[in-house]
């Protein structure tokens, strides 16, 4: 894999820029009154858009990450983001505020392999989940009512099928499945996994952005190496519109950087995912 990242992924989502105190540039209309007819748009979906009608026109907001993933510390990544907000006819909207927040929404046991060198000369690793007894490779977050406490039902146990070796063609040859005890007490995994938001590089924490003239705000999030790509975060960004709240969502697994993987550094500092149970 030549990128840094795995990709680009958009998510829109439907917002009346009037009504959140915002206001678009330079443009007819986009800035009209309250009370406008037809606010009557779907609010569906995530990944592909949502798209919400006012007065026969729609907004939309953009969410997504860069490129290239930086090495923030020793420990530490961060992943450059941007959100751009534009009015219904296109027109960058300035000071709009946008609430972010990220969550663990999946975990998975996993290791790092050495890639076959007879197939790989630069001996790269990479990352492979264990299979659960669902027959993914993901497990969710046991905290199912997000409240950030363990309550009853929510440490759940899971079955796990390491891998013993890989076939001559590469694919793996899973281990006997074996349980995964739901008694260690804490919730998996912990809500701080999932990274938090920072402004730029002086790493100042942030929970929120305000677009600039351009309609875009930049911030990073920050979380740790070892986490990357065991958890798969779903990250929000929301704005408010009429009284009630637009999210976009966007959902993707921690991304690791390169230099780390054709080193086996994440391998050798890690050796695979820290939800794996340390006796394997
Ligand atoms: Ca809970």
């Amino acid at each position: 894999m030549n990128t840094l990242v795995k990709g680009l992924i958009i998510v829109a989502l439907s917002m009346f820029v009037v009504s959140c105190g915002s206001s678009s540039t330079g443009s007819t209309g986009s800035t009209g009154s309250t009370g406008s007819t037809g606010s009557t748009g779907s609010t569906s979906s995530t990944g592909a858009g949502v798209t919400a009608i006012v007065s026969g026109t729609a907004g939309s907001i953009a969410f997504h990450y860069g490129t290239k993933v930086a090495v923030a510390s020793t420990t530490q990544y961060s992943l450059p983001m941007s959100v751009q907000v534009v009015d219904s006819y296109g027109i960058a909207v300035a000071n709009a505020k946008v609430t972010l927040t990220a969550w663990p929404k999946y975990y998975s046991f996993g290791a790092w392999y050495a890639q076959d060198p007879a197939k790989d000369p630069n001996a790269n690793c990479y990352p492979f989940r264990f299979k659960t007894a669902a027959g993914g490779n993901v497990v969710p977050n046991e905290d199912l009512n997000k409240n950030l406490t363990l309550d009853a039902g929510e440490n759940i146990a899971q079955t796990v099928q390491g891998i013993l070796t890989f076939d001559t063609y590469g694919f793996p040859v899973y281990a006997p499945a074996f349980p995964v005890p739901a008694d260690d007490g804490i919730l998996t995994p912990y809500s701080a996994t999932a990274g938090t938001f920072v402004q730029d590089a002086s790493l100042q924490p942030i929970s929120s952005v305000t677009t600039d003239a351009s309609g875009t705000a930049n911030f990073s999030l920050l979380y740790l190496k070892a986490f990357a790509p065991w958890i798969v975060a779903e990250l929000k960004a929301s704005t408010p519109v009429i009284g009630t709240e637009k999210t976009a969502v966007l959902t993707f697994e921690l991304v690791y950087a390169e230099p780390d993987v054709t080193s086996c550094t994440l391998r050798n500092s890690y050796g695979g995912s820290p939800f794996n149970d340390p006796s394997w």
